[in-house]
């Protein structure tokens, strides 16, 4: 049986199973008892090999996530579009050095058959759902495609796990749009959610059920209640990479300016690395639970693109236009978590400052555009030093 387990595990059958299975039959217990400590030990790891499947693993977050799981040893399965895997050049960018190292599933977040198919077929230990709709601008123009694909994907997800593996731990990615018009600034897990668009709308129908699941099934569920989060992988129509892409191409002599929308919104901005660790952390509780996950630091969209362009010694008023067509029909003004609960139970805390994270997009950008010589020190500015802070990371 020993010798069979390398089938089983790649059949899609969990750890569990296998170690009943392997308890309840003598021989192999007495094969892996003669076995050399070594040999046994590897027998064991192997087993014990967790599962983790990530829906939108191609993203932003998907991608540091499997990074982080694969250096625990997970065997890490992902759900991508039946189109990444047809042009994965294009839609698999973030992941591609690892490919060979994860196993991908074509599915969609529209179509339960697709989805219980992935769990049936791999029998996840974690589940982390991170696919969505995640730009709030496009959830105004339409508002039906970001409820319908955001609400749906995870009831779909929550209901095949509790039908084929209600073992399985599962974490929805919450979000500080859920807030919104927040009543309390900082906010904390009990403050009162008043979402500002069908996006934010959308996370809070996930929050709920992602807790009714919990309530009602007994599953191991969790939210994480995450402020901005970006990084160099960010995609390009969220405002920090529309900031940072745009310094490396006006450097590069490829764009002259940028139009942004409202300049005087702010928000807590943290890096994404570190962000999934908190997902994780959140998983491995005995008990499923809710936490906010942000610094307590906040800036406006100004400050982000005046620290931005000073990398280059550029004075961003020059070059950033502010454009009445960019501003949203209803606007989150400000937001500002305080993430002391993560910090007490789970140990998380975030490790990077706002002009180290403006920095390494900016110059990972103008790496890119071939002017990564340009990128400088710069001394803290007085917008950095006017950052709103509640908390400070590490109170
Ligand atoms: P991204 O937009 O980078 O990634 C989202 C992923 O979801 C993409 O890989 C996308 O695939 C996939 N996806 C979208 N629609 C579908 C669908 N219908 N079927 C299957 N897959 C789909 O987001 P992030 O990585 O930044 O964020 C991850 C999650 O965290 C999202 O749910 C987001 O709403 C939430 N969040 C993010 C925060 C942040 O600051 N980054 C803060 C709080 C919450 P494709 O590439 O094919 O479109
Ligand atoms: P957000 O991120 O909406 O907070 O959602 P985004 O970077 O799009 O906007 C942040 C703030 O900047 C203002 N803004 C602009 N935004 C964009 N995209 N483009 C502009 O030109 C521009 N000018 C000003 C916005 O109005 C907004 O106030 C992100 C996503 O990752 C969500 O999935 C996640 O849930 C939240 O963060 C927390």
């Amino acid at each position: 049986m020993l010798s069979q387990l390398g089938t089983s595990r790649s059949a899609g059958r969990g750890f569990p199973c296998l170690l009943e299975e392997l308890l309840s039959d003598a021989t192999a217990t007495d094969q892996l008892l003669t076995l050399p400590d070594p040999d046994a030990i590897l027998v064991l790891e192997f087993m014990a090999r967790r599962k983790a499947l990530i829906s939108g693993i191609a993203g932003q977050d998907g991608s540091y996530l499997l990074e982080f799981l694969l250096a625990k040893d997970y065997e890490v399965h992902g759900i991508v579009r039946r189109v990444a895997l047809e042009d994965p050049e294009h839609h698999l960018s973030r992941i591609i050095n690892h490919r060979e190292r994860i196993h991908l599933h074509p599915a969609s977040l529209e179509s339960y058959a697709s989805l219980h198919r992935v769990v049936e077929q791999v029998l996840p230990d974690e589940w982390y759902h991170l696919a969505a709709q995640s730009f709030v601008s496009y959830a105004f123009d339409d508002e039906s495609s970001t409820l319908n694909t955001n609400i749906n994907g995870t009831h779909y997800i929550l209901s095949a796990l509790k039908n084929s593996v209600p073992t399985c731990r599962f974490y929805f990615a919450g979000s500080s749009e859920m807030f919104g018009r927040a009543d309390e600034v900082p906010q904390t897990e009990s403050t009162r959610f008043h979402p500002r668009s069908t996006y934010g709308i959308s996370k809070v129908a996930g929050f709920e059920l992602t807790r009714n699941y919990r309530e009602a099934y007994g599953l191991h569920a969790s939210s994480g209640i995450l402020y901005n989060h970006e990084s160099p992988r960010r995609g390009f129509e969220f405002v920090t990479r529309k900031i940072t892409s745009a310094v490396a191409r006006i450097v590069a002599g490829l764009q002259k300016e940028v139009r942004l929308g409202n300049l005087d919104v702010q928000r807590d901005w943290g890096h994404a690395r570190e962000y999934v660790e908190a997902m994780w952390l959140m998983l491995q509780q005995p008990e499923p639970d809710d936490y906010v996950v942000a610094t307590g630091v906040t800036h406006s969209v100004r400050e982000f693109a005046a620290a931005a362009f000073a990398c280059v010694g550029l004075d961003y008023r020059e070059y950033v236009k502010s454009d009445p067509v960019l501003f949203r029909p209803t606007e989150v003004t400000v937001l500002r978590g305080d993430a002391s609960k993560a910090r007490e139970r789970l140990g998380w805390q975030p490790r990077t400052e706002f002009r180290q994270l403006v920095r390494e997009m900016v110059e990972a950008d103008c790496r890119s555009a071939g002017v990564g010589d340009r990128v400088r020190e710069v001394p803290a500015t007085a917008h950095e030093e006017n950052a709103h802070c509640a908390t400070q990371p590490g109170d």
